[in-house]
Order: C-alpha cells, then sequence, then structure tokens
C-alpha cells in the first residue's frame, strides 16, 4: 500500500480489484442488509483464466484484509450459468444476483441469450464478456472477430441490446466509473436487467493504484418510491367510478414483497385480482378475490371478468401479448387502464393513467384513499360463481384418469398438492407454462416460479440450481419437458458436483407437444415438431422413436433417476425424491396430444396470407375471424 496525494492506495490488477469491490457491495431494503453480489460463475479460457480466473484463485486462497469471500462456482455452458444467476435473482426479488465470467470469443456470446432473458424478466445479472486485447497488438487472437470497418468492434457489442447497461473497460481508470454505475442499475427496480461489463484481457491483468476507498463496504439502498399523491387521487376516482374493476398483477407485486398489502387492498374492496405468469402466487388462490390466471392461458374465471372488465388495475404487469390475449382479451368498448408500475415505461402502456410507484407503497396508499369503498353485492357473486366454476374444471384436469398415458395436467394436480407453501416449481418453456397457469394453485408468493418473458427451452435445468442456491431450505421441483431437456441438460453435472439437492420432472412426450398443437391450429399440421426418426422423407408422421433414453442420460450426468409411469407411482417417487438428500429425476411419459386445460383466449400467431395447403388456407380465414376483435387500447 502506498501513501498519495490523494489518501490510501492499494496496488491490484484490475480484476482483483474488480472482485474485492463485488464483495464488498450489498443491498438493503425494509432493513435488511445482504450481498449484492453472492458469488460467481465461470468458465474459463484464455480472456479469463489469467486475470478474473487468478484474482478468484487469489480470493479463495489469499484473501486480503477487508475483503470478502466470493463463492465460485465452475457451470458447464456459460448460458446455463446466467440462466442460474437470473433464476437466484428472481428468487431473491432482486435483491442480490451472481456475477458470470467467460472467456473471449464463443464463451462470451454463450452469454448473449442468458442476458436477453434478464432483461426481458427485468432481473439483475452481472457479466463479464472477456474482450480482445486493448492494446491491439497479437491482434488478431485466437476467436477474434475482425471488423475491417472499426478496429474498435467486438462480438461483444451484440451484448448491447440486451443489456441494461453495457461499457468496455479499456483502461484501469475506467474500472471505477463502470462498477459503480454498473452496481447502480443491478439495484435499481426500474432499471435493472443484464449488466455487462467487456474486459479486455490484458486490461484484466494489468496492475493499478486504486484508492483504497473504493473498496469500502458500499450498501445499494432499493427504492421505494411512492405515488404522487394527484396520481393516487385521479386512480382513486377512476376506481370509485367503475362498476367491473379488475386487478391484473405481475411480477412487479412479487419483487416488491406487496403481497400482503395486495390482499388487504382486495379484501378492502372486493376487486377481483387476476394474475400473469411471474405474478402467480402474489395473492393466494383461495382468497375469495382471486380470479386465477388471465390472457392467452389463463382460466376462464379471469377471463370472463377480463372480457367485461370496465376498469383493468395493472399492477407491476408489462402486459405480454399473453396477458391481453395479444389485445383481445380486455373486450370492454369502453375499459380504461390505470397502472401502478415502478417503470414508467410500462406504466404508460394501454394509454393507462399513470401510478408510477413502488407497488407495497402504491397499494397501501390507495387502499387508505379508497377507504369504505366496496365493489357492488351482484359483483362479488358473479366473482363467487366464477371461482368455484373454474375451481370445478382445475378439479377434473388434476384428475382425468387419462389413458393409457397419462395426461401432463395431472402431473401437475399431483405436484400441487404434494408441494409445501415453501416450496418452488419452476418452468419456462414448451406446452407446461401454459397449463400451470392456468391450473397451479399457488399458495404463496415463492411458490411458482415460472420464466414466461423470454420462455427459453432449457431454462429449467440451471434455474433449478439458482433457486435452491437462494432457498436451501425449499424443496425446488424443475419441470422439464423433452424438448426442453434435449436444449442444455448439461447443468445437471454442475448440480451433482455442488451437491445441491433439486428435483427434476422429466416429462417425455418425444416431441413439442406446444409448438406441436399451434402447429396444427395454424394449418401446419404438426410439421416438424416430433423427435422421430427419418423415414420415406417426411417430418410428419408418427415413424419410429429415436433411441433417445432421457432417463439414463441424466443418470450418466450422476443423478438419482426415478422412472414412473402411472400418477400413483409418480407421486410415490416424489415422496422418495424429497425424503432423498440428492439431485433426482422423476421420468414419465405422459401424452403429446394432451388434453390440456380448456382455453378461451386467443394468441396472435400470424398464418401465410397465400398458401398451396389447404390446411393453410383454412386457418388463414380462420386467423382472419380471430384478429377482428384485436385493437389498440386507446
Ligand atoms: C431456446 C428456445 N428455442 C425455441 C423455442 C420455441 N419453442 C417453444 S416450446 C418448444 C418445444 C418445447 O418442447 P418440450 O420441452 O418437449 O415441451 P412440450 O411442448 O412437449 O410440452 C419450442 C421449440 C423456445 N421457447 N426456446
Ligand atoms: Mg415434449
Amino acid at each position: 500500500m502506498s501513501n498519495e496525494a490523494h489518501g490510501a492506495t492499494v496496488r491490484l490488477t484490475v480484476a482483483q480489484a474488480t472482485i474485492r469491490f463485488l464483495s464488498n457491495q450489498y443491498s438493503e431494503r425494509d432493513g435488511t442488509e445482504q450481498r449484492l453480489i453472492a458469488g460467481a460463475f465461470g468458465i474459463f479460457g484464455h480472456g479469463n483464466v489469467a486475470g478474473i480466473g487468478q484474482a478468484l484463485l487469489q480470493n479463495e486462497v489469499a484473501r486480503a484484509d477487508g475483503e470478502q469471500e466470493m463463492p465460485f462456482i465452475m457451470p458447464r455452458n456459460e448460458q446455463g450459468a446466467v440462466h442460474a444467476a437470473a433464476a437466484f435473482a428472481k428468487t431473491t426479488n432482486r435483491l442480490q444476483t451472481y456475477m458470470c465470467t467467460a472467456s473471449i470469443g464463443p464463451g462470451s456470446l454463450n452469454m448473449v441469450t442468458g442476458a436477453a432473458l434478464a432483461t426481458t424478466n427485468r432481473l439483475p445479472v452481472l457479466l463479464f464478456p472477456s474482450d480482445q486485447f486493448a492494446t491491439r497488438v497479437p491482434d488478431p487472437v485466437l476467436q477474434q472477430l475482425e471488423d475491417p470497418t472499426s478496429l474498435d468492434v467486438s462480438v461483444n457489442d451484440a451484448f448491447r441490446p440486451v443489456s441494461r447497461f453495457f461499457d468496455r473497460v479499456n483502461r484501469p481508470e475506467q474500472l471505477i466509473p463502470s462498477l459503480l454505475a454498473a452496481m447502480r442499475v443491478l439495484t435499481d427496480p426500474a432499471e435493472t436487467g443484464a449488466v455487462t461489463i467487456a474486459m479486455p484481457q490484458d486490461v484484466q491483468a494489468e496492475a493499478f493504484d486504486w484508492p483504497v476507498e473504493f473498496f469500502r463496504k458500499r450498501v445499494w439502498h432499493v427504492r421505494r418510491p411512492p405515488a404522487e399523491p394527484a396520481a393516487l387521487e385521479r386512480a382513486a376516482a377512476l376506481i370509485r367510478a367503475a362498476e367491473r374493476p379488475l386487478v391484473v398483477s405481475g411480477g412487479g407485486t412479487i419483487y416488491s414483497g406487496a403481497s400482503e398489502e395486495l390482499r388487504a387492498f382486495a379484501s378492502a374492496t372486493g376487486i377481483p385480482v387476476a394474475d400473469t405468469q411471474a405474478g402467480k402466487g402474489a395473492i393466494n388462490h383461495d382468497h375469495p378475490c382471486s380470479v386465477g390466471g388471465v390472457g392467452s392461458t389463463g382460466g376462464d374465471s379471469g377471463n370472463h371478468l377480463a372480457d367485461k372488465a370496465d376498469l383493468v388495475i395493472g399492477i407491476g404487469t408489462r402486459y405480454s401479448d399473453f396477458t391481453t390475449a395479444s389485445k383481445t382479451q380486455f373486450k370492454n368498448p369502453g375499459v380504461k387502464f390505470v397502472n401502478i408500475n415502478i417503470t414508467p415505461f410500462d406504466a404508460a402502456k394501454q394509454s393507462a393513467e399513470m401510478v408510477v410507484a413502488d407497488a407495497r407503497e402504491a397499494l397501501t396508499a390507495l387502499t387508505a384513499a379508497l377507504a369504505g369503498h366496496r365493489v357492488d353485492q351482484a359483483y362479488t357473486e358473479e366473482i363467487a360463481a366464477e371461482r368455484e366454476a373454474w375451481a370445478a374444471r382445475v378439479d377434473h384436469c388434476y384428475h382425468l384418469g387419462h389413458g393409457p398415458l397419462p395426461a401432463q395436467t395431472e402431473v401437475f394436480g399431483a405436484l400441487n398438492e404434494l408441494l409445501g407453501d415453501e416450496d418452488v416449481v419452476v418452468n419456462a418453456a414448451g406446452s407446461m407454462p401454459g397449463d400451470l397457469q392456468a391450473l397451479w394453485r399457488a399458495r404463496t408468493p415463492v411458490q411458482y416460479h415460472v420464466e414466461y418473458a423470454f420462455s427459453c427451452m432449457g431454462y429449467e435445468v440451471p434455474a433449478a440450481l439458482g433457486v435452491k442456491l437462494a432457498r436451501p431450505q425449499s424443496e425446488v421441483v424443475s419441470i422439464v419437458g423433452d424438448g426442453a431437456y434435449q436444449m442444455l441438460p448439461m447443468e445437471l453435472a454442475t448440480v451433482v458436483q455442488e451437491g445441491v439437492k433439486v428435483i427434476y420432472v422429466l416429462l417425455q412426450n418425444y416431441g413439442f407437444a406446444s409448438i406441436g398443437s399451434l402447429s396444427e391450429s395454424r394449418g401446419s399440421q404438426r410439421f416438424g415438431t416430433k423427435y422421430r426418426k427419418r423415414a420415406g422423407g417426411s417430418h410428419l408422421g408418427d415413424e419410429e422413436l429415436i433411441g433417445v433414453d432421457i432417463a439414463a442420460n441424466a443418470a450418466s450426468w450422476g443423478l438419482e433417476v426415478i422412472k414412473v409411469s402411472s400418477i400413483d407411482e409418480f407421486k410415490d417417487a416424489y415422496r422418495a425424491a424429497a425424503a432423498s438428500d440428492v439431485a433426482t429425476m422423476i421420468h414419465i411419459e405422459t401424452d403429446l396430444y394432451g388434453p390440456n386445460p380448456p382455453g378461451s383466449s386467443w394468441w396472435d400467431v400470424p398464418v401465410s396470407q397465400v398458401s398451396a395447403l389447404e390446411s393453410t388456407q383454412r386457418a388463414y380465414e380462420e386467423y382472419q375471424r380471430d384478429r377482428e376483435p384485436q385493437r389498440h387500447y386507446l
């Protein structure tokens, strides 16, 4: 350490300074502090092995005074690492995340999909792709893309559109403003998403005299902005005037920890609450105002009420096309919107009356502003009747007795009954998210973890790891389609390496139930959606199955595997998996053709306007009819 004009300094490489700095960052909300960057995922190659890799080693074996541990995990694929970090962040309500370091070129680019998933879901992840030499002396290095028109372009520029903050640290001094800005974005509930700092490999290893003050403990207070009184008054006036108000509650309600306030608002006003994929569980399913999922994969109860609502109160929702049924769900010609959102971009959607605020703050204030107000008794009775009718449909789907292969809705029914209130079900893509949104009876805000903003196949495997790192006390049950599994199975090795006990439920239906039925409904005859051997040159039929044995594959990664073929066997297997202390896969064959829950809404997926196929022509006619109700909400 040397003393200079500006105070004490410490000589460290850029990489060592990064790790020391990150080890001292904390987030705080509601009086609770936690490490912001809980650990590091890293796959090493040239670009980071001798830079950030060396710094992580030094952190583990020769930690300096005032530096905290930065636990390291070695994943198998960089995309998987970012998914695990995003799942961890989602589980901590965005108060914590992991950093991910990758080598130059392909290693770094493998993180782009994960970055996009995090940003789309508004989840913080901190990425350090390695970059080409700042000096440019040895160019072009192995894995370097050359752009003859600009020498400052690298593959890492592909992170720009999928990151909420992007920087490249070409000189050591730049690290200071870069890391400070990165922490601000990660902990800002409106701005958060993927934060990417590209680090040239020579700069990572370069030494610099850093001000000691840079490494002090820093606490980033996660803000809860209250609503402006005037905005709140406008919202309250609209709610008082509405005859058929409906809350659409999204992920923001859960991230804000506003569950209790949402229940109190609903109990006091009698206003029904429908939820989105990211919002499910904020209100318990058995609350008299809980009307379940809304939109393309919603249930009848939420959708019937949404059809006729004259005021939609969006809370923490980004109004994806699934939520609005591609702008056909809210059919009342005079429907208006009030949006409570911490992000002005989302608050402004559907020409809404905007309440830019933290969900919990706004709900508390709104409940007070509406004191004494309640929806009509007739509306309350209608809500109760819708709830009852849908509950009967759910019960039916949970206990179909379908054969010879069980329907996946029966697996979900069994899981719903077996999971504890604090256990977590995980999923992202395929036909499962739709069924789960319609059918899952969430009892707590932690129980339902479905990534349906990016709906990225393969998320399910690494996400289970991320969730379990955040909630070691919970059973973490990840539902994986056979297609999703084949997209990204390799993090099973990381799960085994880390000794993390999670449960995978593998639904084997030899293809894409989801895209298969979408394809069929759009006239494309399930083309290319089945895992069948090439025979007769067609990708349509039910030719011979391929010999891919996912159960054997999972066992080869080191998992316990239990193969079952009935719902009763499934229940026994779940109990065994829960009692076990090692990672387990329960493998069950399900019917590719459903049946799925009854759908009541549309989804805009355009059909070819001209076609040589009769199936497509018919689908196009239907498509034209279906899109008629589509509108802007103005
Ligand atoms: C990375 C990625 N690629 C493609 C898709 C498009 N897609 C959505 S669901 C699906 C098939 C999923 O198959 P599987 O996991 O077996 O679930 P199933 O449809 O059988 O329920 C595909 C290809 C996607 N969501 N993510
Ligand atoms: Mg499948």
